[in-house]
Order: C-alpha cells, then structure tokens, then sequence
C-alpha cells in the first residue's frame, strides 16, 4: 500500500517536521501495512515546543476564561463539522469499527471540549472563614503541561487531558501515541483554523522512551497528566517524583464483574458482553474477570457465549461489525500469548482462542476472535494480569466474602461492576471493592463531573470534572487578618 500521508509536530502554531528528520511508521491495523509516517522527534523537538508554550504563557492565562471557554466550544464545532473525517481517521488508525470510533470517540471528543468550555466558567474557589480571619484559595494555572496519551483511545483521551489543561489557562505540550498520531493532528488544524494563538497547544510526535522521556524530564514542565500502562507510568513516577512535578496517573485495570443471581438476567448479559469486547477490549474500563453466582452459572455462561458468538469481527469499514483489528502487531501477538498462558493454566477455551483472517482487504490484519475462558483457578497469572484484548474469564462463586475477596485480589483498582436488584447488597458491596469506580446495574456510564481513576496500580489521581481543574491548578491560600474583632 503506498504510503499516502504524513503526520508532523505541532509547535508554535505550525506544523513541522522533527528537527533531525526522523520518521516513524504508522500502520493501519486492519490491513497489517503501512499506509502513513509520523515525526519521531527527540529533545530538540521537545525543547521548541516548550519553548513556545513558555513564551505563549502570559498571554494564554491572563485571557478571561470566557474567551478560553468561547475557544473551546469552536473547537468542538470545528470538530463536529468534520465528524467524520475524525471517525475515518481514528478508525483507520487504530483499527476500531468506523461507527464505534464515530459513535464513541469523536462524541465523546466533542463533548469533552464543550464540558471543559463550561468548566473554565464555572470553575470557582474555597474560602474559609474564621473569627479572626478570611482565607481564600487562589488557583493558578501551572505554566507548561505536558499531555501523554495511549493509542487505545488516541482523540478520546487527548481531549479529556488538553480540554481542562487549555481551560485552567496552562499551555499544553502533548505527545500521542506513537502508535495513534492522527487524530491529535486533525485536532491540531481545528486549533489554528479557530484562532487558538500560536503556542498555547503543541504535538510532539515520537517514541515514548525519547520524546517522551525529553517531555517528562524538561524542567520547564511543572505538571504531567499520563495515561497508558502501568510499568510506563511507574517509570514516569519514578522519573518525575525528584523533580516534584505535579502527577496524574491513569494506568491499567483488571475489573471484576459481579454477577449475582437476582440480576436482570438480560441486562447483565447484554452489558457484560459489551463490557468485556467493546474496542476489542482494550479500555482500561473494561470487564474482563466475570464471577457468577453459582445457581445462576451454568445458564449465564451459555447465553454469554451466545453473544460472544454473534459478535462479527472484521473490516472496520464494514457496516455489521463489532470487533475490528488490534492496535498493533506487537499487542495482537501479546493477547495470543495471554491466551496461551490460560490454556497451561488449565483454562478451558468456550469460543474464540486465535487469530481472524477476514477474507478480503483485511486478510493480514491484526484480528483476535472474541476469547472467553473457564476453569481457571484463583490467583493464576490469567487472573491477575491485564491482557487489554478481547479476552474474558467466567468464574462461579459461592458467598459474598468470597467474591469480595477475589475481586479485590489482584494488585489493580480502576473499577468494578455489580449486578443485582438487591439494593441493600448493591450499596453494601459497593463499599467493600477496592475500585476507584463502581457501576451498580450498568458499566461504562459516564458522567463527566465525577472523579474518574483508580487505586493501588491502576493509579493516582482523579480525572474528570473539577478534579480535572484542581490538578491543573496551584492552590495558593491567601490569609486575610480582620481587625477590631477580638479574636486577632
Ligand atoms: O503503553 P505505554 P503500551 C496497558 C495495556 C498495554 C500496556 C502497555 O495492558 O498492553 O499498557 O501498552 C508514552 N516517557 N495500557 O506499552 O508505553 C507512549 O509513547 C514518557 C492501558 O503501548 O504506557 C505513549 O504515548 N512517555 C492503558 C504513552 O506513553 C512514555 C492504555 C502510553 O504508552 C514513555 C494503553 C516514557 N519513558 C495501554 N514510555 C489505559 N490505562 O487505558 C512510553 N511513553
């Protein structure tokens, strides 16, 4: 396939190529070939993209938060004018089904820039009042912040970062996947076709170990908000801990849902099976450990399976499909391996298990068939590790405790989902998960004002609403001494 397009940095309000000349790759999934390059840039990148943020600073924050709200919302216009030319793009570069990526990514997209427009207004401080004093909380923007995003979700999670980074009056040094540059590209030209001023955004393309690692350890860089693997985000907690830049961390997950018996039977089916393949289960949200309530297994299973079965794995392009291609070679042939561990584990395949050729264009693709698995034992490494693929693993259970405890057993804590119409039960185990979100009777409902992360290795820190101001704020508490009262 010729190679038919090129992706360059964003700096200082123009596009350019990585100052040494390097370019990387860029693979359509779905076809298994290359079909574009991407700047692979280095320090020296990253130094002028930190440079002009720098200098675009004083300008960016001292502009009223009307006018950065104002300038969000056109993005979101600018956006939704060419919805879908962002879905084509996100599809192909990631090889996701064109509606999801339309449906799911430059929706959401769009709705991420709109609700950080209304934050940037809406934003508003603490004050304490005392006898003797009045403390109020200034809350400054940090400076330049540097955005690192995966390729799962690429424009998804690039705009859940730069939105409130651009809304609290940062300038912004971002760096896509290497794997997934598109889409923040397309993004790039709404910025300067709606006047956002040079200097404010810029995308630094290139590898995580050299532009990133560049970004993360520029001095200049007060704060970084990362979202991607848990060993990159140890790496870069490790790297950036010394220099005590402010960190958000939004890592892996490996999420139990909990069936119970008393479920609406339907629903949970339904949703569980949405929860485990959506994007071909590569969202740290996804469901991937189901535990079932023993008398309700055996039915839960085979309807399960039913709907694993009919779920159609292929050309994105294609109107009926579900599931299209893994992101890259190297992560298809990482979920295969995964699915070769269960089967020495004693894991027994139901459906799936391997690799899709689909006939036609899409023969070379990086497609994995809906896998799901049973049998496995608890704390076998199928039970503990994320695999980020279509891949899922059904489990009876007998009491509470018991699930309770292995679901909360594994060194991850990003979410979980229970079902049951047993109120009292849905509250009272609600409590006990070790997750930073739990869906009672639902998954993956999001409402952007609430704090969005996880515990122990899937995180630190809280994304979303005002969580998502305060991070890319400093507090500065001012004390203010009222005389005459008595109580000086
Ligand atoms: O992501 P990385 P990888 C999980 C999933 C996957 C695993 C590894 O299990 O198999 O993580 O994925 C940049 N300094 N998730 O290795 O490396 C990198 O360039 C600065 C879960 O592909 O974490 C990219 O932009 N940046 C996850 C970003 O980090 C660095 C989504 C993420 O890549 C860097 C994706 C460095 N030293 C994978 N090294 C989720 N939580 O949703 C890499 N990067």
């Amino acid at each position: 396939m010729a190679v038919t397009q090129r992706f360059d940095h964003f700096i200082d309000g123009r596009f350019v190529p990585a100052a040494g000349g390097a370019t990387l790759d860029v693979y359509e999934p779905a076809m298994g070939s290359v079909y574009a390059t991407v700047a692979d840039g280095d320090a020296t990148d990253v130094g002028a993209a930190v440079t002009a943020a720098v200098r675009a600073f004083p300008a960016w924050s001292a502009t009223p938060a009307e006018e950065r709200a104002r300038l969000l919302h056109a993005i979101a216009d600018g956006i939704a004018a060419r919805a879908d030319e962002f879905a084509n793009a996100e599809s192909r570069d990631t090889g996701k089904p064109r509606t999801l990526a339309r449906n799911m990514d430059v929706a959401r997209s769009i709705a991420n820039c709109r609700f950080f427009a209304g934050a940037a207004v809406q934003f508003s401080s603490e004050a304490h009042v005392s006898a003797a004093a009045v403390n109020y909380t200034l809350r400054d923007p940090h400076g330049v912040v540097a955005c690192i995003t995966p390729w799962n979700l690429p424009l998804l999670l690039f705009t859940w970062k730069v939105a409130p980074a651009l809304a609290a009056g940062n300038c912004v040094v971002a760096k896509p996947s290497e794997l997934t540059p598109a889409t923040a590209t397309l993004f790039a030209e709404v910025c300067a076709q709606v006047g956002l001023p040079a200097g404010v955004l810029n995308i630094v393309h290139g590898r995580g170990a050299s532009a990133g690692q560049a970004l993360i350890e520029h001095p200049d860089v007060r704060a970084i908000s990362f979202t991607g693997g848990t060993a990159t985000g140890a790496h870069l907690a490790a790297s950036a801990g010394p220099a005590f830049k402010k960190l958000s961390l939004e890592l892996g997950g490996k999420n139990p849902n909990l069936v119970f018996a008393d479920c609406d039977f339907e629903r949970t089916v339904n949703e569980s099976v949405r929860a485990a393949f959506l994007n071909q289960g590569q969202i740290c949200l996804c469901g991937s450990r189901i535990y079932i309530e023993r008398p309700l297994y055996e039915r839960f299973r085979d309807a399960f399976l039913a709907g694993a079965m009919k779920l159609q794995v292929g050309d994105p392009d294609a109107a009926g499909t579900d599931l299209g291609a893994l992101t890259s070679a190297g992560h298809m042939e990482k979920v295969l391996a995964a699915i070769a561990t269960a089967r020495t584990e004693g894991g027994r395949v139901l459906c799936g298990g391997e690799r899709v050729r689909p006939a036609g264009r899409c023969a070379d693709g990086w497609f994995v068939a809906p896998t799901v698995i049973e049998g496995l034992a608890p704390g076998c490494r199928t039970d503990q590790e994320e695999i980020f693929g279509p891949v899922v693993t059904l489990a009876p259970f007998d009491t509470e405790d018991e699930i309770v405890a292995r679901a909360n057993g594994t060194r991850y804590g990003l979410v979980a989902s229970l079902w049951t119409r047993d109120v009292d039960r849905a509250h009272r185990v609600a409590r006990r998960l070790q997750a930073g979100i739990v869906w009672v009777n639902c998954w993956m409902l999001r409402d952007l004002r609430t704090p969005f992360g996880g515990t122990k290795a899937s995180g630190v820190g809280r994304e979303g609403g005002l969580e998502a101001m305060r991070f890319f704020t400093e507090p500065r508490n001012v004390c203010v001494l009222i005389q005459g009262t008595g109580n000086e």
